[in-house]
């Protein structure tokens, strides 16, 4: 649709249907929807290619409402395109509509959820990546952002990766309406202050009247046809453009408008301008990268030495050996957390975020929009940096692995700033997670395998230190179990433990078994979802004494995973929980486990006072 005036009629349809849906419940954002309305007319009308019949074609740009809030905008254009009815329009958050109050994939046409600021361009990046890098099909990736949110730190780690990776398949539009959410922003209408830092990242930047439609059209334009360089459009722009009562005024963001049937005849009226959207015009098929064929995993002879983030690194490998739709991503310490065996040898299926944790799980999040099944890793402890984007990733119903090295105090010497203390809590508090902790190799690589088909956000704990190779090659490990190491049916007590303490709780049964103390060690290397049964089934064998010790802060890891077990049991059971309770130093791994009461020895003692106290009441 190439007419001005029909570009002008249709900003306009989008203003009025955008405050038509505010008015349903009240609520919703019509003065952020009507600022952006002239930029998204042009673009649905005369530059999107998109099959609203078929958004699974590889085909297809992508646009990103990172100003998710403008969601009315964004359901006002599905109605113009007929994807969606008047009718369901009037649906807008409302309890059981999918049109919720920011966009989310329960909706087919849309990528990611958005809502939490800063967030779409990095999305965008990943998915830009993955038109660039993986499927190799010249796709757009459109980003609508708002002014406010430019002040992220996300959004530079964005500027500065795409323009590394020179996506010049990415448009980001800033919608520069001069305020936010409280009053002005950083830099008001200075578009200036936008463009020049963009130019400085490394972007063409072009400066625009947002609500010109002939320069908006020239601008994307202009931004499809820039080669090597991602490009960005700033676009000034009037919040609430079109209604004089709420027209770049302070204190109407976030409010549906006050004389909704006013507004509209201001508008110009309701109207019904249906856009034939254009179809993807390239052709080809996404790109499928060769591989050798079955899955041969690394194995480990039992008893050797091996660090179980060097088993996730080879495992990774050997798994994208065998499978072309495999990829990774560090966070540039990928000779720490052994990603870098997958890059020697998959190169074109490595991306390197240096250090940028959010630009890297966001990136993850765009690529897997593409169905592709990034794996990222970091220290355990570094995602926290990322955690928004990780609950978010939940929201967007993503498909993401995650594997975090350098767990514990177990580290050493490094000291506190690099031990994830934190990440079974945080990783187990996502909706909807799988959180996994190995304790050997060969079970690393079991559980690398099954992770890669795992739905949603899946968690893998890796430890730095050497441990020794205790289970088969080739043993399965369901996720959702939990291993019985050793056991008879003398058993009086259980050591529970994961990772690192698994084989200090292995050591204390042995001291225990020289004392005449017969002790259940269970490996519980599925931490959520956990194994319920088998807890449940060990506590009857043991008198209901557990010992879990675990290398993590009390709080939402292993203990409380298994006291969750028994949340809903008639049994009762006397858990003693070893877990790092103070701030800890740096050292060697055996001073800083002993120091923490979470080595063999402390595991022993707490083992040997539960049975003495509890046999001794029981008797
Ligand atoms: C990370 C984050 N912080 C705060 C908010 C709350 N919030 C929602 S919209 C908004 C203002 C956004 O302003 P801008 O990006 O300029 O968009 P506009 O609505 O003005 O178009 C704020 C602060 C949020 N959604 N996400």
């Amino acid at each position: 649709m190439e007419s001005p005036e029909l570009w002008r009629e249709l900003g306009q349809q989008l203003r009025v249907d955008s405050v038509r849906a505010a008015a349903v419940t009240s609520s919703g954002h019509p003065t952020s929807s009507m600022s952006g309305a002239d930029l998204m007319a042009v673009l649905l009308a005369n530059h999107l290619h998109y099959d609203f019949a078929n958004p699974e074609d590889p085909r297809n740009d992508h646009l990103v409402f990172s100003k998710g809030h403008a969601s009315p905008l964004l359901y006002a254009m599905y109605k113009a395109a007929g994807a969606i009815t008047d009718e369901e329009l009037f649906t807008f958050r409302k309890f059981g509509s999918r049109l919720e109050g920011h966009p989310t994939p329960v909706i087919p046409w849309v990528d990611v959820a958005t809502g939490s600021l800063g967030q779409g361009l990095p999305y965008g990046v990943g998915i830009a990546l993955a038109g660039k890098r993986l499927d190799r099909l010249p796709y757009r990736t459109w980003v609508l952002c708002g002014d406010s949110e430019i002040a992220e730190g996300s959004v530079w780690e964005a500027f500065e990766h795409a323009a590394y990776e020179k996506l010049d398949n990415l448009t980001a539009i800033i919608d520069v309406n001069r305020l936010g959410q409280r009053g002005e922003t950083m830099h008001g209408w200075d578009l200036g202050s936008y463009t020049k830092r963009a130019e400085a990242f490394g972007w063409h930047a072009i400066e625009i009247d947002g609500h010109d439609v002939e320069a908006i059209d020239r601008a994307f334009t202009e931004a499809a046809d820039t080669t090597g360089v991602p490009t960005v459009i700033v676009a000034k722009t009037i919040k609430g453009k079109g209604v004089q009562a709420v027209e770049n005024k302070d204190g109407f963001h976030g409010k549906a408008l006050p004389e909704a049937e006013q507004a509209i005849e201001e508008l110009g009226g309701i109207r019904n301008i249906a856009v034939e959207v254009a179809k993807p015009e390239i052709s080809g098929e996404p790109h499928v990268f060769e591989t050798s064929g079955s899955l041969e995993l690394p194995s480990y002879e039992l008893g050797a030495e091996v660090a179980t983030r060097k088993a996730y690194g080879e495992a990774l490998k050997a798994i994208g050996d065998a499978r072309g739709d495999v990829i990774a991503l560090d966070g540039e310490v990928s000779n720490s957390t052994y990603a870098e065996i997958f890059r020697d040898a998959h190169p074109d299926r490595y991306f390197e975020m240096f250090i940028a944790e959010q630009q890297m799980v966001a990136a993850a999040v765009g690529i897997q929009v593409r169905k592709w099944k990034p794996f990222a890793s970091t220290f355990a402890a570094f995602f926290t940096r990322a955690y928004d984007f990780i609950r978010m990733a939940a929201i967007s119903r993503a498909n993401i692995k995650l594997c975090g090295s350098h767990a514990g105090v177990s580290i050493g010497e490094d000291g506190p700033s690099q031990m994830g203390l934190e990440d079974l809590a945080a990783l187990r508090a996502v909706h909807g997670s799988t959180v996994l902790y190995p304790s050997d190799a060969n079970q690393t690589a079991k559980l690398v395998e099954a992770m890669v088909d795992l739905d949603g956000i899946v968690f893998l704990r890796t430890t730095r230190g050497e441990t020794p190779v205790i289970y088969e090659a080739g043993e399965s490990f369901p996720v959702g179990g939990a291993r019985v190491v050793r056991s008879s049916d003398e058993d009086e007590v259980a050591l529970i433990g994961a990772g690192i303490t698994l084989h200090e709780a292995l050591k204390a049964a042995d001291s225990l078994a020289g004392e005449g103390v017969s002790a259940r060690v269970i490996d519980l290397y599925s931490v959520k979802p956990v194994d319920v049964k088998t807890l449940r089934a060990t506590a009857e064998a043991t008198g209901g004494r557990l010992v879990v010790a675990e290398d993590h802060w009390p709080e939402g890891g292993l203990g409380e995973a298994v006291l969750s077990a028994f949340a809903a049991a008639d049994e009762s059971v006397k858990v003693v929980h070893l877990a790092v309770r103070e701030m800890p130093g740096s050292g060697k791994p055996a001073e800083l486990l002993a120091a923490a009461g979470i080595d063999a020895e402390h595991i022993a003692t707490a083992a040997r006072q539960l049975v003495a106290s509890t046999v001794g009441a029981a008797n």
